[in-house]
């Protein structure tokens, strides 16, 4: 199979060592070890991916543009075959890529310095200041309505209608909680029906294990482009809030180690405005806070509709890991909303500070 694909790179597999890589819970990752070169092979999971050609049309048309407007910035797009072509339909009719490996880079699936996060931040608030002016009506939906909660919100209803008794019963808590935060899908209706809120080039799955880093723990740049699309910054700040505050991330079954630090939240304020502050709306700033609540509360949704479903998205590798997954995430979020009164007040300081500077200057 391995051997199918890569002749389209002129690679010889004999020549390479081939690893599973990485931890996504989607597509399925390979390291590529040769004598001089590594790369990275990835294939699409295209029952997620009904139209891979269309994550092909957006990472080629970036890429163009940022070569065009920034030729410095590193975007790690995926290569093209000797035949021109940056995605490849195997015998098996799955669809792959293959990516140059970046020397020297690492991923990290917990964030122990605030300087990682500061660093993830300014990537990713990077990136989209940097396409501010690329027209996103030429990007495709790779995913329709990926960070839509009314969708998701609507599909765990249609979840509670199929599933069993038995899970219904397993699942109370959970689904009290779903219900009992259900102002965040209002607050969502009313950011989305707000004229001054602009759709923007968006990464849309923020995670740390999207982010390269070197060994100075500093952010390279940005992986996982599939999601790559129109969305709301909301998506990429609140995403980084849902897996960068807490120590125990989402597979984590001891609620007690879910915590929020709020120095890793000012890291991320500080990171990400440091790129961004000087382009958001006013109006889309007021939302800062509430994306964290936002990112918190679709992820929960989807964990334990998927676990009403029959784990037919995220799969398991356990009985009832979807509704694990799903708790733990209520539990950030009741740790999350607890802390916004103290957001509010490290938001106010950073903006106190950064205006003493500039005034200063
Ligand atoms: C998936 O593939 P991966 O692990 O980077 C998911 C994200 C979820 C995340 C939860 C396309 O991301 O939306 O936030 O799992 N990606 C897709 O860990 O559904
Ligand atoms: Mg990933």
């Amino acid at each position: 199979m391995f051997n199918d694909i890569l002749i389209n790179f002129g690679l010889n597999v004999s020549k390479y060592d081939i690893r599973p890589f990485g931890s996504g819970l989607i597509n399925h990752t390979y390291k590529i070890s040769g004598v001089n070169q590594a790369y990275i092979l990835q294939q699409i999971n295209n029952s997620v991916f009904k139209h891979p050609e269309y994550i092909d049309n957006n990472l080629a048309l970036i890429k163009q543009y940022l070569d065009e407007t920034n030729p410095g910035y590193l975007f790690v797009a995926p290569l093209k075959s000797q035949t021109g072509k940056s995605i490849i339909q195997a015998a098996d009719g799955k669809f792959y890529r293959l990516f140059p490996f970046i020397e020297g880079s690492h991923t990290v699936n917990f964030l122990q310095d605030t300087k990682e996060a500061y660093s993830a931040a300014v990537q990713f608030g990077r990136f989209t200041r940097l396409l501010d002016h690329f027209d996103t009506g030429k990007l495709k939906y790779t995913l329709t309505d990926f960070h839509n909660l009314k969708l998701r919100s609507e599909q765990f209803e249609q979840a509670l209608q199929t599933a069993t008794e038995e899970k219904l019963k397993q699942a109370a808590w959970e689904i009290e909680q779903a219900r009992g935060y259900i102002e965040i899908l209002r607050t969502y209706n009313q950011f989305t029906a707000n004229k001054e809120i602009k759709l923007r080039v968006i990464h849309h799955d923020t995670k740390i294990n999207n982010v390269l880093f070197d060994k100075e723990q500093n952010a390279l740049c940005l992986v996982d482009l599939d999601t790559v699309m129109p969305g709301y910054y909301l998506s990429d700040v609140g995403d980084m809030m849902r897996t960068y505050l807490s120590p125990a991330n989402e597979e984590e079954k001891d609620l007690d180690k879910i915590i929020i630090r709020t120095d890793f939240f000012k890291a991320i304020y500080k990171g990400y405005m440091s790129e961004m502050g000087s382009i958001l709306t006013e109006a889309e700033k007021q939302y800062f806070i509430f994306s964290g609540k936002l990112m918190i509360y679709m992820q929960a949704l989807r964990f334990l509709t998927d676990f009403l479903n029959n784990d037919v998205y995220y799969g398991a590798q356990y009985e009832g890991h979807n509704l694990i997954r799903a708790k733990n995430q209520f539990k950030l979020l009741e740790g999350y909303t607890n802390t916004e009164p103290l957001f509010k007040e490290i938001i106010a300081g950073v903006d106190k500070e950064l205006m003493a500077t500039t005034n200063g200057s």
